[in-house]
């Protein structure tokens, strides 16, 4: 068949890959030419290599295509941004994907939604969008929502193997979806109706967020009653149905972040807990900050170093990333401070390329993402690289008692008012 992806990011390409690895004639739509250019021409990479294999080998056999155009294919699969702005959702580029699909959309097409959109869209806006073709959906066209649900990093295996939700407008549209996505999904695919797909999507990322926000808030109190909270955390988590995630500098990324708001959106007045562990979360970055800042006074210190830019260990994404709130309230304090990220793809204003030069004059080291490089450190070699023996480890990533032998100090993200 002939598959047209419209949307080349963190979810489009790597689709578009596996269907054309699958046998499908695949053409990859983006309104970035640059990025067509660099996919055409076998200069992309994205930070799994298997998917990047995959790829050379499918533009190789002329599998795979890209363009910044829609063109006539047998099944429409939109992945496009649905950002949140000011709490409300951008449709915009979901409905200019439809827009794009409407003038070749023909009798006997699919078209699948992998965008993360809020429950009813769907069947709503991108159905309405669609039939402005004269095609009615259910009947001429079909139509569903199968969401997306990969880890960076482990993409891969994350789409081929993890089970998929399969929400058609109606039966058809499912069995059609189904039929296609078997073509390279090795997990279950669940089939539900379009509104269900939607809605479980957004429950799945905003269970994380409250979860996220309980560790986060119990962190706070028992930092405050003098309780490890990481002690408690992992004694809780033994009791068989309990699984509390981390405390940490704050919830980043283009997922767990946002997607509540599409929830918080259909009730605003009853979405309470909803809303309360978003503030909770987004907190955090000035929780870090105050800690920062008071550190450096017990020290008598001036000038922190910020270990980790990306939203998350050993990725590149720096999308919402908690960093770049410590570092917007450190400049409104007027702290000094540098930043470094060997995994940063574009380097920040205030990031050097060097760790050394990151850590030079410093009087506070804080580790806010835990990447493999900064773990595998030793104590002896970051001695040489700094005089500074004062380390905040805000996701209790560090052997404590490794590196306080070696004449470290280390104070971890809910034990700094403990007194001890
Ligand atoms: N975080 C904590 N404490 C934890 C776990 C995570 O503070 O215990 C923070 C991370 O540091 C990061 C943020 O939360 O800043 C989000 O990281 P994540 O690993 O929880 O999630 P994402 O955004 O990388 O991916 C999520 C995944 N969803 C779930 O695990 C329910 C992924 O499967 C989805 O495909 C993805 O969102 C998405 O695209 O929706």
């Amino acid at each position: 068949m002939k598959v047209s992806v419209i949307g080349l990011g963190y979810v489009g390409f790597p689709t578009a890959v596996l269907f054309a690895n699958a046998g499908h004639e695949v053409l990859g739509v983006d309104i970035n030419e640059n990025l067509i250019s660099n996919i055409n021409n076998r200069m992309h990479a994205i930070e799994d290599e298997q998917i990047n294999l995959l790829y050379n080998e499918v533009v190789e056999s002329n599998r795979f295509k890209a363009d910044t155009k829609v063109c006539g294919a047998d099944v429409y699969i939109i992945a496009v941004p649905t950002p949140v702005r000011s709490k409300q959702i951008d449709l915009s580029y979901v409905i200019s994907a439809c827009k794009a699909i409407v003038p070749v959309l023909k009798t006997g097409d699919l078209v699948i939604v992998e965008s993360t959109v809020s429950p009813g869209t769907t069947e709503g806006v991108v159905k309405e969008q669609l039939e402005v073709s004269g095609l009615k959906s259910g009947i001429d066209f079909y139509l569903a929502h199968i969401p997306e649900r990969v880890q960076p990093g482990n993409i891969y295996n994350e789409l081929v193997n993890n089970d998929r939700t399969i929400g058609g407008i109606e039966e058809r549209s499912s069995n059609v979806a189904i039929d296609l996505y078997s073509c390279f999904v090795k997990g279950k695919l669940i089939k539900t109706d379009a509104k269900t797909a939607e809605t479980s999507k957004v429950m799945e990322n905003t269970f994380r967020d409250v979860n996220i926000a309980i560790a986060n808030e119990f962190m706070i109190i028992c930092e405050k009653i003098g309780v490890n909270p990481w002690e408690a955390i992992q004694i809780a988590n033994l009791h068989p149905r309990i699984n509390i995630l981390k405390p940490g500098p704050g919830v980043g990324g283009h997922c767990i972040p946002v997607d509540p708001w599409f929830l918080i959106e259909q009730d605003y007045e009853e979405s309470l807990l909803l809303q309360s562990a978003r503030s909770r979360n987004d907190k955090m970055p000035l929780k870090v900050t105050n800690d920062i800042v008071e550190i450096l006074q017990e020290n008598r210190g001036r000038k922190v170093s910020l270990l980790g830019c990306t939203y998350k260990a050993n990725s590149s994404d720096d999308r919402e990333t908690p960093t770049e709130r410590i570092v917007e309230y450190l400049k409104e304090r007027g702290i000094i401070f540098s930043a470094h990220d060997p995994h940063l793809k574009q380097q920040w204003d205030c990031t050097t390329a060097s760790l050394k030069s990151c850590l030079s004059d410093s009087d506070l080291i804080t580790l806010i993402v835990p990447h493999k490089e900064y773990l595998q450190m030793k104590p002896q070699e970051l001695s040489l690289m700094t005089e500074c023996r004062v380390i905040f480890d805000c996701t209790n990533s560090l052997d404590t008692s490794l590196w306080e032998d070696c004449g470290f100090t280390i104070i971890t993200l809910g034990l700094r008012a403990r007194g001890i």
